[in-house]
């Protein structure tokens, strides 16, 4: 199989966007798998499975029920290590970067070593970036961490760029799931000026314009969630350009 990373690097290279499904497998019933899936717009490229706590061996019944019905990649969006499930595709390798515990920065991710060091899963390092989505969050509630304030855009790019020198391959801008307020444009925009890698943002985005804004403002993929458990984003009309 060709490699999710080159794939997304390839098709972003030739002018396409990309949007991410997040299933949270809590919230997921299994026995409408085929239902979600065939509802999901032409324009989805990938499906994310993770949240910030799932019952154990949720994930895996949920990664496997999803890739039965769908040939798209499949990539592990993990709060935790007990999220990983062999099944997928890849996994986005997270270390939550705005923050500063050292657990969700590095400890989640040695403990994981045992059980990916043999898998056939492809690990994608990801710089993961909490940003202020007008509410608390279960990223924030969970790791113990302070989103940056979106007024803090040089704070924003900095850690942005922080991750790409440390190696990251992909830097996801996060303003939480269920957000208030998604990640502005102007930071989107910054971000994008400033780092040489695929930028990722999630949190909030809740309609056709919001995704069409943040495509516009620099986003190479966008996430959403939420809005497709509770079907405001289907009703929420057509995109206005083509970007797949
Ligand atoms: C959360 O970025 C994702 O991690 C998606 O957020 O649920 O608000 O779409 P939403």
């Amino acid at each position: 199989m060709t490699s999710i990373f080159k794939d997304i690097i390839s098709k972003i290279g030739s002018g396409k966007k990309l949007l991410a499904v997040l299933i949270d497998p809590d919230k997921f019933d299994e026995s409408k798998t085929n239902i979600f899936i065939q509802s999901l717009p032409a324009i989805t490229t990938h499906i994310f499975i993770g949240g910030s706590s799932v019952e154990i061996n949720k994930t895996q019944r949920t990664v496997q029920a999803v890739k039965k019905e769908t040939s798209l990649p499949v990539i592990l969006f993990p709060g935790d290590e007990s999220q990983i499930a062999e099944a997928a595709d890849a996994l986005l390798f997270l270390s939550l970067l705005s923050g500063r515990n050292p657990e969700y920065l590095i400890g989640q991710q040695v403990r994981s070593v045992k059980q990916l060091k043999d898998s056939t899963l492809e690990i994608i390092p990801t710089g993961y970036i909490l940003i202020d989505g007008g509410k608390e969050c279960a990223v924030q509630r969970i790791s113990g961490t302070l989103p940056i304030s979106q007024i803090d855009v040089e704070t924003i790019v900095d850690t942005a760029l922080a991750g790409q020198f440390s190696g990251k391959q992909l830097i996801y801008l996060e303003a939480g799931s269920g957000a208030n307020y998604a990640v502005s444009e102007e930071i989107i925009s910054k971000v994008k000026q400033a780092v040489n890698i695929p930028l990722i943002v999630g949190g909030g985005i809740k309609n056709v314009s919001h995704l069409e804004a943040a495509f516009i403002a620099g986003a190479d993929m966008v996430v959403v969630g939420t809005a497709f458990e509770t079907g405001e984003f289907l009703q929420s009309g057509r995109l206005k350009a083509q970007y797949i």
